[in-house]
């Protein structure tokens, strides 16, 4: 075996430097995250705020003056995200560039979460009141992927709005087709809007469904997510910031998601953070649930342990062939629970 060569004297002085470099940047990392000790005579009185945007130890907030601050975050302060409303009190003398220290948050309305490797189930954004699960034609049109959004969506108990882009791209006879699929879901309640960047068709009702509303979209790569929000929010230059955190061992980058104000009213929240709607923190009941028009048959099936598959007297199979449930939904069903048994449901669906 090939002796191992010995370092140079140079080689082992750079790696000894890069080492040190590293702990010191480690522990100046350790040092800036830790709590300013703000003093109470140097803070001012308690004021609302909505967050825009976190990172680390750190979020910046708009008052309801529409003043942007940075502040830092008390550890009381178990979760902070972005569309939580805080409370947070200025400093009358500031800390570098941070204005002040957010002490509360106010109880989310919503919470847009996504499962994460290691912490369980990651919360992405607050106070989310619509999704806009976009679909279209190119790449392709998938149902399936629609189905596994509005389980996410009826999970999080957050409104989706099935949001059909490039209709321009449709003949005649495909918008005939892709109409009739999207019936089944305005037969459920959900409320459907086609739309075209190209031709603009459709564009002034999207705007006009986002008023008032804290909205974010969602759909698969290349069905024209960013062209919306560009038509939406003209002069959103800063859309997918990036921030790179360095642990002091390693760079590594991290996307934060982001609150911008629409013109018309109503904010959109940028988060490339919820590029995978993963599933597999769900279990089958849950699942079974969150397809909306099986509730009521729930329970009904002869079998306790019913699988809804081919099991005698399935109350679903019955909603099935009477007409109650659509055949294409009960397989969308199906292949989520499939995608759940051999681990796929956290492999990357959908994308932002
Ligand atoms: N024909 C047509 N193309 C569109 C429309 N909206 C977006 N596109 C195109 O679709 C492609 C993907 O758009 P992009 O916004 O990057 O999609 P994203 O991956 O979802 O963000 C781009 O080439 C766009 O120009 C539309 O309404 N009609
Ligand atoms: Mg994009
Ligand atoms: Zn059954």
């Amino acid at each position: 075996m090939a002796k191992q060569k010995k370092l140079s004297k140079g080689q082992s002085r750079r790696i000894s430097a890069n080492h040190q470099k590293r702990l010191h940047k480690a522990k100046q990392q350790k040092a800036d995250s830790k709590d300013i000790t703000w003093q109470s005579d140097n803070l001012g009185p308690s004021e609302y705020a909505v967050v825009i945007s976190r990172f680390g130890q750190h979020a910046d907030i708009e008052t309801e003056q529409g003043e942007i601050l940075r502040c830092n975050i008390r550890r009381t302060v178990k979760s902070l995200v972005c569309g939580d409303e805080v409370f947070f009190r200025r400093a009358k003398v500031s800390e570098g560039d941070l204005a002040g220290v957010i002490e509360t948050t106010e109880e989310r309305r919503s919470q847009l979460t996504r499962p994460d490797f290691y912490d369980g189930v990651k919360v992405v954004a607050a106070n989310i009141d619509q999704i806009l699960m976009v679909s279209a034609v190119l790449p392709e049109f998938t149902p399936h992927i629609i189905d596994r959004y509005l389980v996410a969506c009826e999970d999080m108990g957050i409104e989706p709005i099935l949001l059909l882009n490039k209709v321009d791209l449709l003949d005649e006879q495909s918008r005939q087709h892709i109409d009739e699929i999207l019936n089944i879901y305005r037969k459920l309640g959900y409320q459907v809007l086609s739309v075209s960047n190209k031709t603009g068709e459709g564009i002034e009702a999207l705007k006009h469904q986002l008023i008032g509303k804290n909205n974010i979209f969602v759909g698969q790569s290349g069905v024209g997510k960013s062209t919306l929000v560009n038509t939406v929010l003209p002069n959103a230059e800063i859309l997918t910031k990036e921030v790179s955190e360095n642990s002091g061992l390693g760079q590594h980058t991290t996307t934060v998601s982001r609150l911008h104000h629409l013109p018309s009213g109503g904010n959109l929240i940028d988060s490339p953070g919820i590029r995978e709607f993963g599933l597999w923190h769900l279990d089958v009941e849950r699942v079974t649930w969150c397809f909306k028009e099986f509730r009521e048959f729930i329970g009904g099936c002869r079998f306790r342990d019913c699988k809804h598959l081919n099991d005698p007297g399935c109350m679903l199979i019955e909603a099935v062939s009477s007409g109650n449930i659509s055949e294409l939904r009960f397989d969308s069903y199906h292949r989520i629970l499939e995608s759940m048994a051999d681990g796929r449901a956290g492999a990357r669906a959908p994308r932002v």
